[in-house]
């Protein structure tokens, strides 16, 4: 449901930075030769090649997209470099992609307020820094305009053939300007600085939005990628929204969406514009009806939230068709390597942030092959969590369990056990909820860890105790989500939190600034790329068509993918179609059972890393009979908002 809130002020400067095509650029990274070459991410899977996960904007140029398996894609572009996503444990591990993605929040945090949207995004609010800017060293008085903040794209400006860098230029720099866009530009000379922090600090590029809400800055960032960023300025609002799609703006991709073109017949923004805002609040209630007369003029109160880290964990793994699990020590030998993977994770949270979960929940999807009531919901099941390996997966099989037995009936609890007794497990996640500062002086994260008790024989077993006394889990199986008692504080000593503060360090700060001292001057990110690999596009045009590919609507008869890429669609098996129908004997309902997943069946933590519109697109999909019109992530902006500024 949103939540209309005013705009504090139309003088706010927020950011919206995205990754460009961030899981290639991190195995590029990994493998500098593959730099400037067509490249693609593949999800690991033997069947045609593997799922595309991410496609170099290189790839792209060849048709290249983000649906297409391994092999359809060597079709398109024999050169193609494919890189399987690494595996640990059986399933994706994506931990190297999302320690990159911190490496880039901890830069771009630098100047304000942060919030990590997903793996590979961040909103910036630098309302502050802007003002500090224009008031100690306004943009009229620089002495040279750096490059990068010359090939901004100011949305609305003249776009004189031949004049685009004089244009921007002078927008940036007119001392006439109105206050707010004053404000503007001095937030877009920081993105690009911090832009180019993040390139020459971790050879990343990204492509930025930069507009007075959080809206807008999401809606900018798309248009010109990659490595380039695009203002909004406030009269250049109306022009933004006029054509956009109403399924376009973020929180219309569903049934809202839905209704306001089929009971109101709108299809654009402008076409919402039409409607006063009590006819809206009629329609739809006072709170949504005012949300969507502010979003329908640019209007949106949300705040960066300041967040930089996840708020929950989770590891997940689907069994689709002959994978699926059938007896109860599969799912315990996969249950385990979930647990201690969310062990691993838990616990480096809790060095390097001092943060403790206090929920552990686990999902499923199941199905009865002899039930009529096949497609009933296999129940989430949360309790306290105890620290420690041992205890997470001993916890995880007594909800799994329990889960089982609501699923099966109470009457079928007997046929629990080893044999196949004609249930499936085709999907199963673990994850870490309510992540909560350690409280203060409870204790030090050694002691968790390393306690100073004599008695302790293992530093882990002890925290794992600590939490275990305190939230024991009902021995009935009645679990249940309850918060748990923290144990007694204990005081830290300097040399613990000196070296807890040393093992949570990834970054040298100084070493940064000392490095980004150096790194002043008037090269830019495109200026980089372009001179050590030709091949690599910086020419807007190439940027807008590029960005239209991406993410095309799946085929039907595609399946999801999850182990913490649930957006990734991909093509079933002939073998997997097969045991994947044997719930049922019709196979158009077969298939329908298929794809009628609930999106709460789905771990939510894997769903949240993913940018949010790809979150969308897996709701659509694993609602195929409401997808109507699933969002085509990348096209969105550039599909009817062409700049007309020629490069
Ligand atoms: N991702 C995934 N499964 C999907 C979609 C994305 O695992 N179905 C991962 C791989 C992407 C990363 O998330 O690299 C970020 O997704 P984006 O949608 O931001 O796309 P990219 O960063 O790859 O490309 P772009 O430059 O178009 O943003």
């Amino acid at each position: 449901m949103p939540v209309a809130r005013p705009e504090p002020s139309d003088a706010r400067v927020i950011s919206h930075v995205d990754m460009d095509c961030f899981y290639v650029q991190v195995e590029q990274r990994k493998q500098p030769e593959l730099r400037g070459l067509p490249t693609a991410v593949v999800q690991y899977n033997s069947w045609q090649g593997g799922g595309l996960i991410a496609v170099s904007y290189e790839a792209r140029k060849y048709g290249v997209k983000r649906s297409m398996r391994g092999d359809e894609a060597k079709k398109v572009c024999p050169q193609i470099h494919l890189v399987q996503v690494p595996v640990a444990r059986g399933k994706a591990d994506l931990n190297l992609y999302r320690n990159a993605g911190s490496e880039v929040v901890s830069i771009l945090s630098r100047k304000g307020r942060c919030e990590r949207a997903s793996i590979d995004e961040v909103y910036l609010d630098l309302t502050d820094a802007a003002e500090t800017m224009l008031s100690e060293n306004p943009p009229e008085m620089l002495e040279a305009v750096d490059d990068e903040v010359l090939k901004s794209h100011v949305l609305g400006l003249d776009e004189d053939e031949g004049k685009e860098v004089e244009n921007v230029r002078e927008w940036f720099c007119r001392s006439s300007a109105e206050h707010r866009d004053k404000l503007l530009a001095c937030g877009a000379i920081i993105v690009a600085d911090l832009r180019m922090q993040v390139f020459k600090e971790t050879q990343f590029t990204c492509s930025a939005g930069i507009a007075h809400n959080k809206m807008l800055a999401k809606l900018a960032s798309g248009m010109n990628k990659p490595a380039q960023q695009t203002v909004v300025p406030l009269s250049s609002v109306e022009g933004l929204l006029a054509s956009l799609p109403i399924k376009k703006m973020k929180q219309l991709g569903g049934k809202l969406g839905n209704s306001l073109q089929s009971d109101l017949g709108v299809n654009t923004v402008s076409d919402l514009l039409q409607f006063p805002e009590e006819k809206l609040q009629e329609r739809y209630g006072i709170n949504t009806g005012t949300w969507l007369w502010n979003i329908s003029r640019g209007i949106s109160g949300d705040e960066v939230e300041g967040r930089i880290l996840p708020k929950s964990h989770g590891c997940g793994k689907n069994f689709p068709g002959p994978q699926a699990l059938r007896k109860i020590t599969s799912v315990q030998r996969w249950l385990n390597d979930l647990c201690e993977e969310l062990s691993e994770r838990l616990q480096s949270d809790l060095v390097q942030n001092k943060r403790v979960a206090h929920t552990l929940t686990l999902h499923a999807r199941a199905y009865k092959s002899n039930d009529s009531d096949s497609q009933r919901k296999f129940p989430s099941k949360s309790c306290p969590l105890r620290y420690g390996t041992a205890k997470i997966q001993e916890d995880a099989l007594k909800l799994f369990n329990s889960a089982l037995r609501d699923f099966l009936g109470s009457h079928r609890s007997e046929t629990l056990g080893n044999q196949n007794n004609g249930w499936g497990v085709t999907a199963l996640s673990v994850s870490a909820s309510k992540i909560l500062a350690a409280p203060p002086g409870t204790g030090s994260i050694l002691r968790f860890f390393h306690s100073c008790e004599p008695s302790s024989s293992s530093s882990k077993q002890n925290f794992s105790e600590i939490i275990q006394d305190s939230a024991p889990l009902s021995p009935s199986g009645s679990l249940s989500s309850s918060g748990l008692n923290q144990a007694e504080p204990q005081k830290r000593s300097t040399a613990e939190e000196t070296q807890i503060n040393c093992g949570t360090s990834t970054l040298n700060q100084d070493e940064q600034k000392r490095e980004s001292s150096n790194y002043k001057g008037r090269c830019s990110i495109l200026g980089f790329l372009k001179g050590s690999k030709p091949s690599c596009s910086s020419s807007k045009h190439e940027g807008a068509e590029i960005a239209q590919e991406a993410l095309p609507v799946p085929p039907s008869g595609i399946d999801y993918c999850t182990e913490h890429n649930p957006g990734l669609p991909l093509k079933r098996s002939p073998e997997e179609e097969n045991i994947v129908s044997q719930p049922s004997s019709d196979h158009s309902q077969q298939r329908r059972e298929m794809w009628t997943y609930r999106v709460d069946e789905i771990d939510p933590s894997v769903i949240d890393e993913l940018p949010p519109e790809i979150q969308e697109e897996v709701r659509g999909w694993l609602r195929p009979l409401k997808r109507a019109n699933p969002v085509k992530r990348g096209s969105s902006i550039t599909n009817y908002y062409l700049p007309s500024r020629k490069k």
